[in-house]
C-alpha cells in the first residue's frame, strides 16, 4: 500500500464531515430573543467585553459602558479593539476577522455599517441557514434551562424546534446554591423543601425526568465550581448523588459536568467575570466508581487538569472527555490536548465544542479549531504508518467521523 498523504486525507474527511457540536448557548430561530445573531451580538461577546474593559477609552467607565445599549457598545468595541491602535490579535478578536472575511467583508473597516446591513437582509431563519452551511456544523447541542422565565415559556406554550438543535437540560439554576431555586422549581409545580429532605431528592427527580422526557433532552449539563467534592454533605454534591445520577442511570442519558469554574470574580464584568480554578480529580475517581452504568461527559477549565483527566479516563471507561473548555480554547492550549488525549485515549474522547453563544461564532470557532487540531491528527496519522499500519481514507474519515459527529454517544 502506497504512503497516504495524511494532511491531505485529514483535511478531506473533515471538509465531508457535518459537525455536531455537543455543547452551545445557540437557540434556534423559533425562540424569538433568544436567537442571537449578527454583528452587534457577534462584536458584544462577553470574551471582547472583557478585553475591552483592559483599553476601554478614558472617558468611558465599565459601568457606564454596561448601561448603553447593544448596539452602542458593539461600536465602542469596534472602534478599541478593532479600529484602535493595536492590532486585533487575540483568540477571540481574531475570530470576528473570520467571521467577517467568511461573509466576504471587510474586517478593516471603520465601523460596523456594512455587516448590520449584510444582516438586515437577512431573517433568523435564512441567517441560520447560512450559516450552517458555511461553518460544516450540522447539529448542535443547546443549553436549555425550563426555569429561565423567557425560554420556559417556548417549552411550556410548544414550538416548532428545527431538528438541527438538540436539548440538553441545563440544570445549575435548578440545583445551584441550594436552598436559593426552590421558589422556582414550586412556581414550576414541584414541591420541594428547604430541606435537603427525601420529599426534596423526589420531587426533584421528578423535576428532572419530567423536563428530560419534554424537551428529549440528549444529556443533563452542570458547571460546578473547582472545590466540587464527592461525596460530601455539601448540598450541590447531595443533589447531583441523590438526584441526578440516578435519574441519568434510570434514563440511560449522560451527565455532563464542567468543572473547575469560580463565577463572578469581578461581577462588573457580568458573563466575562467569571475565572477558574484547579479540581481534584480524585472526586471524579469516585463519581465513576459509584455509578459505572452512567456516561459522564466530562469537561475541566484548568489547563492544569487537563493530563490528569486523561488518566481517569484511562481507569473509567464511562468517563468521557469533551471540549477544550473556554478559556483552553486556544491553539495553544487545543494543540496540547489534543496531543495528550490522543497519546492516552486513542479515539475515544470528543476533541472539541464550540460554546457559542452567537450564531456568527459557529464559522470561526470550528474552523480556528480545526486548523490546530487537524495537523496534531495528521502527525499521529504518520506516526501510525511510520510503525507500520497499512492505512487508509477510510480510516481516516471513520474517525474523524467519531471525533467530530458526536463520538458514540451523542452522534
Ligand atoms: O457554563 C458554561 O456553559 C460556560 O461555557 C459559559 O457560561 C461561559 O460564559 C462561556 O461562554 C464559555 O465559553
Ligand atoms: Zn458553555
Amino acid at each position: 500500500m502506497a504512503t497516504l498523504n495524511t494532511t491531505e486525507a485529514v483535511q478531506k474527511a473533515v471538509q465531508a464531515q457535518s459537525i455536531v457540536d455537543i455543547h452551545t448557548h445557540l437557540y434556534p430561530a423559533a425562540m424569538g430573543p433568544l436567537f442571537l445573531g449578527g454583528p452587534d451580538e457577534l462584536v458584544t461577546y462577553h470574551y471582547l467585553k472583557a478585553e475591552t474593559s483592559r483599553q476601554l477609552p478614558s472617558d468611558i467607565t465599565v459601568e457606564a459602558f454596561n448601561n448603553m445599549p447593544t448596539d452602542k457598545q458593539a461600536d465602542v468595541i469596534w472602534s478599541t479593539l478593532f479600529v484602535g491602535d493595536s492590532s486585533p490579535i487575540s483568540e477571540a478578536q481574531v475570530g470576528v476577522v473570520t467571521v467577517m472575511s467568511t461573509l466576504g467583508l471587510n474586517p478593516r473597516s471603520d465601523s460596523l455599517y456594512e455587516f448590520r446591513t449584510l444582516y438586515k437582509d437577512h431573517t433568523p431563519e435564512s441567517y441560520t441557514d447560512l450559516v450552517f452551511e458555511k461553518s460544516g456544523v450540522g447539529t448542535v447541542y443547546m443549553t436549555n434551562d425550563p426555569l429561565e422565565d423567557v425560554e420556559g415559556g417556548y417549552w411550556n406554550d410548544g414550538f416548532d424546534l428545527d431538528p438541527r438543535f438538540r436539548a440538553v437540560l441545563r440544570l445549575d439554576s435548578a440545583l445551584m446554591n441550594w436552598p436559593a431555586p426552590v421558589e422556582k422549581l414550586k412556581a414550576a409545580g414541584y414541591d420541594v423543601e428547604t430541606s435537603l429532605s427525601h420529599q426534596t431528592f423526589s420531587e426533584i427527580r421528578r423535576y428532572l425526568s419530567d423536563w428530560v422526557k419534554k424537551m428529549d433532552a440528549r444529556y443533563m449539563a452542570i458547571s460546578l465550581p473547582p472545590d466540587f467534592t464527592y461525596p460530601s454533605e455539601e448540598s450541590t454534591s447531595t443533589l447531583m448523588k441523590e438526584c441526578v445520577y440516578p435519574t441519568a442511570d434510570e434514563l440511560d442519558i449522560p451527565s455532563a459536568m464542567m468543572v473547575g469554574v469560580t463565577r463572578q470574580v469581578n461581577p462588573v464584568l457580568k458573563d466575562g467575570g467569571d475565572s477558574l480554578g484547579s479540581w481534584d480529580i480524585t472526586n471524579l475517581e469516585r463519581i465513576a466508581r459509584d455509578w459505572p452504568n452512567v456516561t459522564f461527559l466530562t469537561t475541566i477549565l484548568s489547563r492544569e487538569d487537563q493530563h490528569e483527566l486523561c488518566v481517569t479516563a484511562r481507569k473509567f471507561p464511562n468517563v468521557l472527555p469533551f471540549g477544550c473548555w473556554w478559556f483552553l480554547n486556544n491553539p495553544s492550549v487545543i494543540q496540547e490536548m489534543t496531543q495528550e488525549r490522543l497519546e492516552l485515549l486513542g479515539t475515544s474522547f470528543i476533541p472539541q465544542h464550540s460554546d457559542a453563544r452567537i450564531l456568527d461564532q459557529l464559522l470561526y470557532k470550528w474552523t480556528h479549531s480545526i486548523r490546530t487540531i487537524a495537523p496534531v491528527l495528521a502527525q499521529k496519522y504518520d506516526d501510525l504508518q511510520n510503525a507500520g499500519w497499512p492505512l487508509s481514507e477510510s480510516d481516516i474519515a471513520r474517525d474523524i467521523g467519531r471525533f467530530f459527529g458526536g463520538g458514540r454517544v451523542l452522534a
